[in-house]
């Protein structure tokens, strides 16, 4: 938000206020959201309990940049192990086994500290499977489009091209809210509104298809922020995604896809060709949070995943690199059984060892690619190419190449092996430490020389850069990456 909007909200608020119309706010720790848009960097904490999250955000995700993360929810839910228990609310209690609702409180101001934002996910479609009854909101029976006389449903989703079966009947088996209740809509806006005044800026809606738009205008109208960020899942339509624009973003599932056929397999990245082709249709820039994967799709085949190794880290990259969207990267943890959490040890997450890609990781440890060298880099490289064009398209059987006005250059190899370029960059000649290999500070000084941290690139009195670029690896090089 600019100062002047921060101003006029202010003016605003205090007209109001004076009139009696609104109630101001008592918790003036509120802070303000900072704008989520394309010139910032999101990441998915998936499982991360609250008090490891807290510290990672001090740690490591503060210090790599990134601007805000997609939170678990938090809500009270069914026991359980699988991760999925988080999924099935039995009431808007900030409690369940990732933490308290003290240790939630915590790891918010925690992260703000670290200039991180914490965007919750709300599961607000449903509830738990096989009740109806939750006496700690409470819901009864008539809440549930179950037991409603104008909505009423019995059975689960089979219809997909009817919105009325979509959006009324049972996902799964958990049980639908009636979200055009007033006293529904009222319980899920008090519970966003608690989660407000613990620091939160936003909300990713779980489920958000299954909801109409409406009912989301109308409970978004009931929240005390209204700068809140939104980020709507909705998979394909009906409804039409895109009418979700207007109570906030969706998550870019053909952004996902595209990743997985343009760096699934060797020399499938010359096939890119962006904005022109392939991502024509993919919406409105700054509202399409633009994902290598989620939590869904690395386990159902809709993405690439941490086991794809050098492709999946290729895919982040990319998604760094481009003007269109508002990237959100993934820390999640290996696994091989669908159902299985994390494994924690003495309370806390743990890291696979290593900055980079593995061969093989421990199942149950966390993927962390937040430490990644290669994802540090590009984050301050993806900041630095703010607003500038995407220039210089060059692509040949195996690179895929192109600058962001002259501040920034990539190219992608995703050839098996190590390919020799020289691609024309408008970059200003020179040598260059690579941001890939080189991380968020490419340049040490050794012995008083600048040297570089990782691969050395020159780009020659004609522009051309040259490098020799290794099998499915990217170089990166940026005006602040002149040695
Ligand atoms: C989502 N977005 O719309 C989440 O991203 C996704 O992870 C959730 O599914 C889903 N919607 C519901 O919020 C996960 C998981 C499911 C799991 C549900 C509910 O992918 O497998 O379903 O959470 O916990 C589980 C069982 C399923 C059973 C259901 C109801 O796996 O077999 O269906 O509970 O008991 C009868
Ligand atoms: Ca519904």
């Amino acid at each position: 938000m600019t100062r002047s909007r921060v101003f006029k909200t202010l003016i605003a608020l205090v007209a109001a206020s004076l009139m009696g119309l609104v109630a101001v706010p008592s918790q003036a720790t509120v802070t303000p959201a900072r704008t989520i848009n394309e010139s910032t960097v999101g990441m998915q904490m998936f499982m991360w309990n609250w008090k490891s999250l807290g510290n990672e955000c001090r740690t490591n995700l503060g210090p790599a940049g990134v601007n805000w993360i997609l939170v678990m929810p938090p809500q009270d839910s069914i026991s359980g192990s699988a991760w999925w228990t988080h999924y099935q609310p039995v009431s808007y209690a900030i409690d369940s086994n990732l933490g308290t609702r003290a240790e939630f409180a915590a790891m918010v101001a925690k992260c703000n500290e670290a200039g991180v934002d914490v965007i919750a996910d709300a599961v607000i479609n449903h509830m738990a499977a096989g009740s109806y009854h939750f006496p700690n909101v409470p819901y009864t029976n008539t809440n549930f489009h179950y037991f409603s006389p104008e909505h009423n449903c019995q059975e689960d989703i089979s219809d997909y091209s009817n919105v009325t079966n979509v959006q009324d009947c049972q996902l799964g088996g958990l049980v639908d809210l009636a979200t055009e209740q007033p006293y529904v809509r009222g319980k899920i806006a008090a519970y966003l509104n608690d989660l407000l005044t613990l620091g939160v800026k936003g909300f990713r809606i779980d489920a958000a298809k299954h909801i109409p738009v409406v009912d989301l205008a109308a409970i978004k109208s009931q929240l005390t922020d209204p700068n809140v960020f939104i980020i709507n899942e909705v998979i394909g339509g009906p409804p039409e995604p895109t009418t979700y624009y207007d109570i906030g973003a969706l998550f870019s599932f053909d952004w996902s896809s595209a990743m997985k056929t343009a760096f699934g397999s060797y020399n499938g990245a010359p096939d890119l060709d962006v904005p022109n082709s392939q991502y024509n249709g993919m919406g409105t820039s700054n509202l399409e949070v633009t994902m290598v994967n989620n939590h869904d799709t690395e386990r159902n085949g809709g993405s690439l995943t941490f086991a794809d190794g050098k492709k999946y880290l290729m895919a982040m990259i990319y998604t760094l690199t481009e003007p269109f969207g508002v990237p959100m990267l993934y820390s999640g943890y290996a696994f091989s059984d669908f159902n299985a959490a994390p494994a924690y040890k003495n309370g806390y997450n743990v890291c696979n060892t290593g900055t980079g890609v593995k061969s093989s990781y421990i199942d149950g440890y966390m993927i962390c690619t937040d430490r990644w060298t290669a994802v540090q880099g590009m984050i301050r490289w993806h900041k630095w190419v703010q607003g500038e064009a995407k220039v210089r398209h060059y692509s040949d059987k195996y690179a895929y190449a192109y600058g962001r006005g002259t501040k920034g250059f990539v190219v992608f190899n995703s050839a098996s092996s190590n390919q020799s370029y020289a691609v024309r960059t408008g970059m200003k000649p020179g040598t260059y430490c690579d941001v890939v290999s080189g991380g968020k500070n490419p340049i040490k000084i050794v012995k008083g020389k600048r040297t570089c941290v990782g691969l050395t690139v020159t780009v020659d009195a004609g522009t051309r850069l040259k490098a020799k670029v290794a099998g499915m690896t990217a170089v990166a090089i940026a005006s602040y990456s002149r040695r």
